[in-house]
C-alpha cells in the first residue's frame, strides 16, 4: 500500500488540481534547488545578529534574542524567476511585522542586506500586513545553510530572489533603489502573478 504522502503529492503535481496556484510561465517542482549568486555563508550563531535600522541608527537582536521573539507558522507557495515553482513549503520564522513593532523605524522601501553582499530591494508595504518573514526553520528543521540558514527574509507573494538569504539587515529608505540582481535588469517589484521578470515587463 502506498503511504499517504505519495497520494498527496502526486495529487498536488495534477496540472489541473494545481490550477490556480501556479503563475503564468511557472512549472511546479518538489525539489527544493539551491540558487546563489556566490558562495553559501555561514557566520556563526554567536556572531549573528539581525538588525533594522534607518539613516545610520538600527535595532539590533542577537540569536539568543532573535530566538526569544514570537515564532510564526508559514505554509506558502514559492516561485523562481527562473520558473520553477514550489507548492505549500513549510517555515518557521518571524514576522516583520513583529520586528518593526519593536524597531520602530519606517520608511516606505527597504534594502534587504546579506552575507556575502547580496541586496535587495522591497516596499515596506510588501514586508508588512503578515506577507513577510524572516525565517530560520524549513520543512521542521533549522533553515540548511544553502537555503540562506540560519535565517532568510521570506516573501512568497514576490518572485523568490526577493527572498534573500543569509540575511542580517532591513534598511530603511526614502528611495527604491535596485539590488543585486535590479542592477542586472530584473524587474524592481517582481510580482510572479504580472510575470514581472525583467525591467519593462
Ligand atoms: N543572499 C542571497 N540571497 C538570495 C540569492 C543569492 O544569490 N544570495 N538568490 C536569490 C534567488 S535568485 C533565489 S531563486 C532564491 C533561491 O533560494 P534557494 O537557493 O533556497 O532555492 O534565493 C534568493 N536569495
Ligand atoms: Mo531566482
Amino acid at each position: 500500500m502506498s503511504p499517504v504522502s505519495r497520494g498527496f503529492h502526486r495529487r498536488r503535481q495534477d496540472p489541473a488540481e494545481n490550477a490556480g496556484r501556479v503563475p503564468p510561465g511557472q512549472y511546479v517542482t518538489r525539489d527544493f534547488p539551491v540558487l546563489s549568486a556566490g558562495p553559501t555563508q555561514h557566520t556563526a550563531l554567536d556572531r549573528w545578529t539581525f538588525s533594522i535600522g534607518r539613516d545610520g541608527q538600527q535595532k539590533t537582536w542577537s540569536w539568543a534574542e532573535f530566538r526569544t521573539l514570537p515564532v510564526q507558522d508559514v505554509t506558502a507557495d514559492i516561485h523562481c524567476v527562473t520558473k520553477w515553482s514550489k507548492l505549500d513549503t513549510v517555515w518557521q520564522g518571524v514576522s516583520v511585522d513583529t520586528l518593526l513593532d519593536l524597531a520602530r523605524y519606517d520608511g516606505p522601501f527597504a534594502m534587504a542586506h546579506c552575507d556575502g553582499g547580496y541586496t535587495t530591494n522591497l516596499p515596506m508595504a510588501d514586508l508588512t500586513g503578515g506577507k513577510a518573514w524572516v525565517a530560520y526553520s524549513f520543512d521542521g528543521q533549522p533553515l540548511a545553510p544553502e537555503h540562506g540558514g540560519p535565517a532568510r527574509l521570506l516573501v512568497p507573494h514576490l518572485y523568490f530572489w526577493k527572498s534573500a538569504k543569509w540575511v542580517r539587515s532591513l534598511e530603511l529608505r526614502d528611495t527604491n533603489d535596485p539590488g543585486f540582481w535590479e542592477n542586472y535588469g530584473y524587474h524592481m517589484y517582481g510580482d510572479p502573478w504580472r510575470e514581472q521578470r525583467y525591467a519593462g515587463d
